[in-house]
Order: structure tokens, then sequence, then C-alpha cells
């Protein structure tokens, strides 16, 4: 037995990355490269597999820690030597000897059998779109790696889309990005290039010569399934083409555009869960044991308690019956993107999850309206436009640090209340893609010009998709604006765990009854949705009189 320390092994590239999975915990037994943590970069997930098998003594990191490159993560008491010192993230399987036997001591392994590590065999290749079971040119909606990333065998190197189907184009080897040969947006057919790499073989296995073309030997099909059109052949042309087709690398799989890192596919194999019916809750809706966990959980009560899983949440809420509308007319089948797919699932778990109320109030903004036209020529020599978010953002501030108990969410436990003392306010923004909500941090420190320059600029990056992760997290409540729309009023659902949500329409004249006579005011109509379970009736009237207080009263914003 030896106590090692294990590393962050080499990253490709990536500078920093975040730990977002422990897969392990002290006193577990790991076999050889079976995961130990997931580390996330803002380009790709990657499992950090263990160099050898033995008993986990510690975890040095934790999850959404930060590390490097030789960064320490893992104290592991190994039960036999060591083959390599570290092995990387995506190396090839260390060389098997062919004689090899069961050990005296009834340990099998790898490791025991091998006595020098193996210099990986490299060669330049160029990957190709495999048969993608249609002759028509599919978009490419996604390219999932960087140069100078290191893949291993089957990691996605790009997401392409048909009319009828998602698929993930993975890495037909291990090995280095060299170039990618294909732009978001580009069209593809089977046989295009797609990305140059390096590619690492073991010897024993190498089988291909440099600048041979390979195809990929798996690529995962999503099929597009849509209610009352699951049995309809038209519906899955895309799929059934290649089946017919036979083509020996198609394997219909978990759908690329399922968010889950290899730890959570292989535990979704063994449970037999289908991962399209989970709900993630790891960042940008990854799918995360406990999610899995949960969702067995849920299940079982469900089954147990002789409720069905309708909607595929466990919930117990009757299934929405499929509904075949081609017998009603003409229709067409639009898959939804992920985007859309991950507002729904978020959405969901808020309407079904939290107890919703919703309360409606009115501003007076004349004065803030005539005082915003007054810095319209000032907005115009900064270079940036001063609508009312920026003052709404400070309103919200305002109200949030004078009303802490909206600044809060509950523990899923339901046992505690989680007090922020920070202020970040999310604000919904529409983009063609979907809806996302950019995080403005630290607004009750912020005046209002560099709120509105950073209003526009999260706005501008949303709608070019060009937020990252970071930038939509932390919120501690969200400003969903309709105002340039239109409407009288909404019911905005809470951004779980947020506790608070405020819905802005649009502002108009109205009279208003100062005492003696009608006078015309420009009023803005507001609604707060909020978790009950965390803030009741009497809190919102409070943080809603004193937010429509700020509105009112421009000078209080500068407070
Ligand atoms: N009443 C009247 N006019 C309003 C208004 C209101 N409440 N809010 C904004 N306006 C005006 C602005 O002042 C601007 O006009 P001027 O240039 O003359 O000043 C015009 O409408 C356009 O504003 P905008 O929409 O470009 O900018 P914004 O700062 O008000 O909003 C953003 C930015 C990102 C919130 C918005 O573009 C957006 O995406 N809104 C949709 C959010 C959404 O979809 N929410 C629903 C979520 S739940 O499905």
């Amino acid at each position: 037995m030896t106590t090692d320390i294990i590393h962050v092994p080499d990253l490709g590239g990536a500078e920093t990355v975040e730990v977002i999975e422990l897969c392990v915990a002290p006193g577990d037994t790991v076999e050889l490269e079976q995961s130990l943590i997931v580390l996330e970069s803002d380009k790709a997930t990657m499992d950090v597999p263990s160099p050898k098998a033995g008993i986990v003594k510690a975890l040095i990191v934790k999850e959404g820690d930060t590390v490097i490159e030789g960064s320490a993560i893992v104290e592991l008491e190994a039960e036999f030597e060591p083959v390599v010192e570290a092995a990387p993230v995506f190396a090839s399987e260390p060389e098997v000897s062919p004689d090899a036997t069961e050990s005296e001591g009834g340990i099998t392994s790898k490791a025991e059998v091998v006595s020098e590590p193996v210099e990986p065999v490299m060669s330049e290749q160029i990957v190709i779109v495999p048969d993608i079971g249609t002759s028509d040119p599919v978009e490419v909606i996604e390219i999932t790696v960087s140069v100078g990333d290191m893949l291993s065998e089957d990691d996605s190197l790009v997401v392409v889309e048909g009319d009828k189907a998602t698929m993930d184009i993975p890495a037909p080897f291990a090995g280095e990005v060299l170039e990618i040969l294909v732009e978001e947006g580009g069209k593809v057919t089977t046989g295009d290039n797609l990305a140059r790499m390096m590619a690492v073989a073991a010897p024993a296995q190498d089988s291909v010569q440099a600048e041979e073309i390979v195809e990929p030997s798996v690529i995962t099909i999503e099929a597009v399934t849509s209610p009352g059109v699951q049995s309809d052949s038209e519906a899955l042309p895309v799929i059934s083409e290649a089946q017919e087709l036979g083509s020996p690398g198609v394997e219909l799989s978990v759908s690329a555009d399922i968010y889950a890192g290899p730890a959570s596919r292989t535990l979704a194999r063994e449970l037999g869960v289908d991962l399209r019916k989970v709900a993630g809750s790891g960042p940008r809706g990854r799918i995360l044991k406990e999610d899995l966990q949960g969702y067995v959980k849920n299940a079982v009560a469900a089954a147990e308690s002789g409720q069905g899983v309708g909607n595929g949440m466990a919930s117990g809420i009757p299934a929405v019956p499929d509904v075949d509308f081609k017998k009603f007319g003409e229709i067409e089948i639009i898959p939804l993107k992920k985007i859309h797919k991950l507002t729904a699932v978020n959405m969901q778990r808020s309407w079904l999850n939290v107890p919703h109320v919703t309360q409606f109030d009115e501003a007076d903004i004349t004065d803030l309206e005539d005082f915003r036209a007054s810095l319209k020529p000032e907005a115009e020599k900064r270079g940036t436009r001063l609508t009312p978010l920026p003052f709404l953002l400070k309103a919200c501030a305002h109200a949030l640090l004078a009303n802490a108990e909206f600044n809060r969410s509950i523990t899923s436990d339901g046992e505690n209340f989680v007090q922020k003392k920070y202020i970040h306010i999310g604000v919904a923004v529409d983009t063609p893609k979907g809806l996302v909500v950019p995080v403005i941090r630290d607004v009750d420190t912020k005046g209002l010009w560099q709120l509105a320059v950073e209003v526009n600029d999260m706005a501008s990056k949303a709608r070019d998709g060009k937020l990252s992760p970071a930038e939509m997290q932390g919120g501690c409540f969200t400003i969903s604006s309709l105002g340039a729309i239109g409407g009288n009023g909404f019911t905005p659902i809470v951004n779980t765990p947020e506790v608070g949500i405020l819905g802005v329409s649009k502002s108009q004249i109205k009279p208003v009854w100062n005492g003696s006579e009608f006078i015309p005011r420009m009023m803005l109509p507001l609604s707060v949705s909020y978790d009950h379970r965390v803030v009741n009736g009497a809190d919102c009237g409070r943080f809603f009189t004193y937010l429509v207080k700020e509105l009112g009263d421009t000078r209080r914003l500068a407070l």
C-alpha cells in the first residue's frame, strides 16, 4: 500500500478549470481509470480518471474550486504499485501484457502486469463528417472543442443539426485538436473535413497511418419525437435512413444535447434511466449524479404510491396526452433548440416546486422619464442608451437592501434560509435563440451610467450567444421587462432559487387624482411574483411599496 496524491493532469491548453463534480468520497474504493472528479473549462468538460486502483483517503478539492494543471485533487491509498505517475486525462490505455494472469493475491489488473509505461504513437489525422444518414447538408450548431484541446475517443467535436435531428459528432480517437475545419453556422455533409487532429494511439492497436482519413466510429443521434408522431416514420427520417443504410458506425444513443458528463451517463446506463427525462441542476443545466439519484428516488416513491410518472418528473400529475394533430390539418414539426429545452425544464421546475403569488402595482415615473429625457444627449455623447432599465435595477437594489427577506433562498431540505449579503440582479433578455438571463453584479454599488453600459453590453452578448456561464449565475432577483413590447401586466415565473422577480410592462400616461383634480401622469405597471415559502404577502407589500416610492422620486435613487 502506498499513499499517493493525484494531481490535475494536462488540461490540453485550458489554463484554469472548475471542479464541477466529485465522483468519489473518502473511503470509496476506486478502480483504475474510474472517474475521480469532473472538470469544466469554458470549452469542455473532462473527467479525471484515477491512475491506479485504491482507496480514497481524502478529497483535496471541493465542487466549485478552480484548479490548474498540477493541482492536488485526491489523496489515494493505492492497492499496488502505480503503472504511471499520473495518467493524463485523455491518455490511451496502458499496454496489457498478453500473458497477464491472476496474481497470487488474487488481484488481476492491468497495473500489475505492465512493467513500463507505453509511449503513445502520434499521427496526424483528418476527421471527416461520418455518415449522417441524409444527403442534405446539416448545420454546425456548436463546436465543442478548441484548437489545443486534448480529447478522449468519443468526446464530442461538433454538434450538427438537420431538419429532424441533432447529432453529436465525436472524436474517433483520442488526441489533440490541431485545427478546426468548420465554422459554427456553416453547413456540412457526409465526408466533409471536420478537424485535423494529432491522434494518440497505443502501438499494439495502432492501425492508422499519418494523413490517413478515418471516420468517426460512433455518432449519437437524438430522435426528435413529438406528440402524436412517435410512430410515424416520416418523423424520424435521419435515423431510419441511417439504419436502412446499415451504417455500421451509427449508434442510436443518448441525445447530444443532453448535458451530462461521462460519470452521469454511466450511472444512467446502470440505472436504466433515460437522461432526456432528468432535469439537470448543475451549471448550464448539466445533469449531475444527484439529479439521477433524485429522479430514481421520486420514480420509486411514485410507483410505490401508485401514482403515475406522467410528465417524466415523477410529480404524479397526469400527463398531457399525445395528440395526432395531422388529423386536423397540415402541421410542421419544429425541433426545440437546447436553450428552449433548458428554459422549459427551469420553468416547469420552478412552477411545480415554488408556491407562486403575484402582486401588482403602478409606479409614477413622470419625473423619472423627464430626468431620463434630459440625460439622452449625454447618453449619446457617452455612446450608450439610457432606458428605464438602469433606474429599475437601482430601485430594485435599494428595495432588496431595505427588505432583506427578498434577498434570500431557501435550502432544498426546507431547513434554512440563505441570506445573501450581495446584490446581483438578473435581466431577462429575449434573443433570437431564446430567453437568457445575464446577471449584473453588485448593482447597489454602481451608478446609472455604469448600469446602462453593463445592461447594453450584456444584452448584446446575450443576443450574440456570447455570454459565459458565469455571467448567468449568482442572481438574487430578476427583472423581466416587456415594457418595450407592450401589455398592462403579466405574472412572471420566479427564477428559482431566487425569491422574487419583477415584471415590467409598458408605461403610459393615465389620469391620476391628486386630491382636487385629475392630472396626467406617466404610470409604469409592475408585478412582483415571489416564493411564498420565503416571503408572504405583507413582505411583498412592503418591498413593492418601497420600490414604487424609489421609482417615483429619482432623487432617492442617487442615495
Ligand atoms: N415602457 C415604455 N417604454 C419602454 C419601457 C417601458 N416599461 N421599457 C423600455 N422602453 C423603451 C425604451 O426606453 C426604449 O425606447 P427609447 O430608446 O426611446 O428610450 C425602447 O423601449 C426599447 O428598449 P429596449 O428593449 O431596447 O431596452 P430595455 O433596456 O428596456 O430592455 C432588454 C432591454 C434586454 C430587457 C429587452 O431588450 C428584452 O430583451 N426584453 C424582453 C425580456 C423578456 O422576454 N421577458 C420575458 C421573460 S419571461 O418569458
